[in-house]
């Protein structure tokens, strides 16, 4: 039997230079993998906890010393031996050590970290592509489509808790419909970045980027922005609505009043109710080709939510990010009220990759689509884009063309498309 033999915690940086959690797995053949856990700006409510230090001396608060001194003791202490091929059983071992419904005794940090890093190692051992292992992970949950290669959400404008752009809407991002293979969607992802820096330039306007390498421009409204990239394609002979479509996060929790039930879109100057936030959308919708819109309404407004779905559901993909968390009892809540269509997947949100599976294949025998998804702070680590390929899930939103720390998951569909291609 394959069993666990070290786990090794440390602290590294992210892509925002704020701590998060890497771990090493060693296995009884000496198979050995690393993997690292990404963090939120835009998080939800009901995601389970991150675990901070909270001592304001080191890192503002930000360090990850507790949580990984949860790997290296007690995870460590009853994982040790333990079969390393039931992934199931490392993490249900996980989930019943902590005892908390959202991960707050051990942190969701700590325990993703080893769930993704023994995957890694049992891969490393069988001498699997780590999308091979996890296919054959996914397969037992009974909702596998095909491997493919996922079509990419490319997050070409940046504004929300992103940047420091007035741009109210967090991701502005195009969709290569018009591309047959990945790398070509890719390619022109690219090429629009390109274009549009040079656009943007033109028109005295900056070039700097935001936390996911996509520009972050001084601009109030949306139409302002989608204009500007529609010109940016065709400056280059890309169509909107023919080579590419739009998506947007909105992230709407970020400025949703709670109290007063308005959102705020402060850099636009306007302030919309539930309702006439979905009519906002509808117009935007039918002036632009706008595919899928995540986070349209904030996390609790389950009434706008439902309005969204029902006005829009039937010609735009509704993605559930902060409403749903990766998480299947939110997940079910969507399905009972018929607040989305889709559902964007974090593995961190839920924090193993057990219950990632359970939500995806939950979501995906219901007809709801599934997004894999980065999060705004990032590491190295290319999982996200082995689960993409694994589960078939059909798309990914991983930010930008620039920055090695959203380009590293680009990268890595590049070389899988090519192995699976062979
Ligand atoms: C989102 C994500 C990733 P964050 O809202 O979808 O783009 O942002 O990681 O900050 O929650
Ligand atoms: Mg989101």
């Amino acid at each position: 039997m394959l069993t666990i033999q070290l786990l090794h915690a440390r602290q590294i940086l992210d892509s925002r230079g704020n701590p998060t959690v890497e771990v090493e797995a060693t296995l009884s053949d000496g198979s050995f993998a690393v993997a690292g856990v990404p963090s939120g700006a835009s998080t939800g409510k009901y995601e389970a906890v991150e675990l901070r230090d909270g001592d304001k001396k080191t890192y503002g608060g930000k360090g990850v010393l507790t949580a990984i001194g949860n790997v290296n003791g007690p995870i460590l202490k009853v994982l040790k031996d333990h079969d390393a091929e039931n992934q199931k059983g490392v993490d249900q071992l996980m989930i019943d050590l902590d005892g908390t419904e959202n991960k707050a005794n051990l942190g969701a940090n700590s325990i993703l970290g080893v769930s993704l890093a023994v995957s890694k190692a049992v891969a490393v051992s069988k001498k699997l592509d780590f999308y091979q292992y996890l296919e054959a992970l996914y397969r037992p949950y009974g909702a596998m489509k095909a491997m493919s290669l996922p079509r990419p959400m490319m997050n070409l404008v940046n504004g929300g808790s992103h940047s420091d752009a007035p741009i109210d809407i967090q991701e502005f991002m195009i969709v290569p419909i018009g591309a047959e293979t990945f790398s070509k969607g890719l390619q022109m992802g690219a090429e629009i970045f390109q274009s549009l820096k040079k656009t943007l330039s033109n028109k005295g306007l900056s070039t700097a980027v935001g936390d996911e390498g996509g520009f972050a421009p001084k601009l109030g409204s949306s139409t302002e922005v989608l204009d500007l990239m529609i010109e940016a394609g065709s400056a280059i002979g890309y169509k909107a609505g023919i080579d590419f479509a739009f998506a947007l996060d909105a992230a709407a929790t970020e400025f949703y009043d709670e109290k007063t039930g308005i959102y705020g879109l402060t850099g636009a100057g306007l302030d919309f109710t539930s309702s006439q936030m979905v009519a906002y959308y509808k117009d935007l919708t039918t002036r632009y080709p706008i595919i899928s819109i995540e986070d349209g309404m904030s996390e609790d407004d389950f009434e706008g939510w439902a309005l969204l779905q029902k006005e829009l559901g039937a010609i735009c993909q509704i993605v559930g990010d902060d409403l749903f968390v990766t998480n299947p009892k939110r997940l079910q809540m969507g399905f009972v009220q018929n607040l989305a269509n889709s559902i964007l997947i974090k593995l961190n949100q839920i924090g193993t990759l057990s219950e990632t599976f359970e939500t995806m294949a939950m979501a995906q025998k219901q007809g709801y689509s599934c997004v894999i998804s980065h999060r705004s702070g990032e590491t190295e680590d290319t999982s996200i884009a082995d689960l993409a390929v694994a589960t078939g899930a059909g798309q990914i939103k991983t930010g930008s063309l620039s920055r090695t720390d959203r380009i590293c998951k680009y990268n890595r569909l590049l070389r899988i498309e090519e192995t699976l291609s062979e």
